[in-house]
């Protein structure tokens, strides 16, 4: 009776969730209740929509199975909140009393550790250390005041390995409630999660023991071409905030402009601490929020600088074949094995040529038509435009970069030079030992066929 009588109480208390059903970037949630801040975007992502009650905003995330398009044509089953992976990014203004209701729809329990957060030490979201897991089907409570304005994250750390792998985690940003001299106003404010999975070609559901060999890099849970530039208006202060819930590191690098790293998961770092730079590194469990003047109209490619990070699945297992000269063994081989297919003897930009056969529900290698071609990208790779006549508080695309003329690099089509070969070979601080004048002899003991092995 009293049980029943409590359950009711807590279903009338719970606000309804929201749900989200497209992987689009959604326009950002001016706040409609509370402190006013400046919203963030959430590159292919949204943000959670809150009920005040009684001073306290409450939140409602659903941890669920749910079907993510990483890019057009590719379809990924994942686990997430509220519909998506990542789940949709909380936004809260420090000093705010924050109530999360969260329901597990899962078929295994979970917790949520808000990381980063000053809290106390039973809402943290350690299975087993601060609470009991969320069993499938329960609704746990969490509550706290945002004490310190930042860059967050939230991420289940119960069956982490499994749970992380399936591509729950969320962002969570705490704005600050009145100018803080660390904390610069800017035009604006992206953010997404770095995560990875190992799905095989033709597959849709991660494999979660993975540790390593990981063949999709993505960003809120999208490869390119998947990912929504990053659109802003000429001579806007631009902030990008970056978590990496990965295992491995990712140097993030700008082009056309330089950067000030002004936060970390931390909070905002010392003035004296910052340098300019156009590459930053997002070490495994780390937030960084990266900020810059976008002062130089044109598309600029903004990327993970590991080259094997900006690729699709099947970028593994393939032997270099630069300067192998196979032409015409494909062929030969076809006829045995009808998919066979050669890779790359002129290096792998032949395969973005080639359209070569691919599973279902799988994206090329290397692949995005740009304004001048094939980009042979992949993985973590996406655009920041910058637009003269792009309005402000306007997010769309506005499509490809029109070069001032005389501004693009071209082809030389004058006599060619004769070529000057420097001639000297490189110095050496000490000189090298004498070489042997006799050749290594390698002896090669074949294991004999009748040693009964
Ligand atoms: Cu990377």
């Amino acid at each position: 009776m009293a049980a029943a009588s409590v359950s009711r109480v807590a279903m009338a208390a719970l606000p309804e969730p929201v749900f989200q059903s497209s992987a689009d970037t959604m326009a950002p949630l001016v706040p409609s209740s509370g402190r006013p801040y400046n919203p963030v975007v959430t590159l292919n992502g949204w943000t959670l929509p809150w009920r005040m009650n009684q001073g306290v905003k409450e939140f409602h995330l659903v941890a669920e199975p749910v079907v993510r398009e990483m890019a057009p044509g590719f379809k990924a089953h994942l686990w997430g909140y509220n519909g998506q992976s990542p789940g949709p990014t909380i936004e809260v203004v420090e000093g705010d009393r924050v109530r999360i209701f969260v329901t597990n729809k899962l078929p295994e329990h979970t917790s949520i550790h808000w990381h980063g957060q000053r809290l106390p030490s039973g809402m943290d979201g350690v299975a087993g250390l601060n609470q009991p897991a969320i069993q499938p089907g329960k609704t746990f409570v969490y509550e706290f005041v945002a004490r310190r304005p930042g860059t967050f994250m939230y991420h289940p750390h119960a069956d982490e390995m499994t749970q992380m792998a399936m591509g729950m985690m969320g962002f969570w940003i705490t704005h600050p409630k009145t100018k803080h001299p660390l904390i610069d106003e800017v035009q604006r404010d992206f953010c997404f999660l770095l995560s990875s999975y190992d799905i095989e070609p033709g597959a849709a559901t991660p494999k979660v023991a993975e540790m390593t060999n990981f063949n999709l890099w993505a960003w809120n849970s999208r490869v390119f071409p998947g990912i929504d530039s990053l659109n802003v208006r000429l001579n806007d202060k631009v902030r990008i905030r970056i978590g990496n819930l990965t295992m491995t590191n990712h140097p993030m690098h700008l082009h056309g402009h330089e950067f000030l790293v002004t936060g970390t998961d931390g909070g905002p770092t010392p003035k004296s601490t910052r340098l300019y730079e156009v590459t930053t590194d997002v070490a495994v469990g780390q937030m960084r929020q990266i900020e810059f003047l976008a002062d130089e109209e044109g598309d600029w490619a903004f990327h993970c600088h590991k080259s094997h990070h900006t690729m699709n699945a099947m970028g593994h297992d393939v032997p270099t074949m630069i300067g192998v000269d196979h032409r015409g063994i494909a062929k030969k081989i076809n006829n045995l094995i009808p998919d066979y297919m050669v890779m790359g003897e002129r290096g792998m930009a032949d395969m973005t040529e080639m359209e070569m056969p691919i599973p279902d529900n799988t994206l090329p290698m290397m692949t995005g038509e740009g304004p001048f071609g094939s980009v042979e990208m992949g993985g973590m790779f996406s655009v920041l435009k910058v637009r003269r006549d792009q309005k402000p508080g306007d997010y769309k695309n506005p499509g490809w970069y029109k070069n001032p003329p005389g501004t693009v690099a071209y082809e030389y089509t004058g006599p060619m030079a004769e070529p000057a070969r420097f001639k000297a070979e490189g110095g050496q601080s000490m000189p090298r030992k004498e070489k042997s004048t006799s050749d290594t002899v390698v002896k090669v003991k074949k294991p004999s066929s009748h040693s009964g092995h």
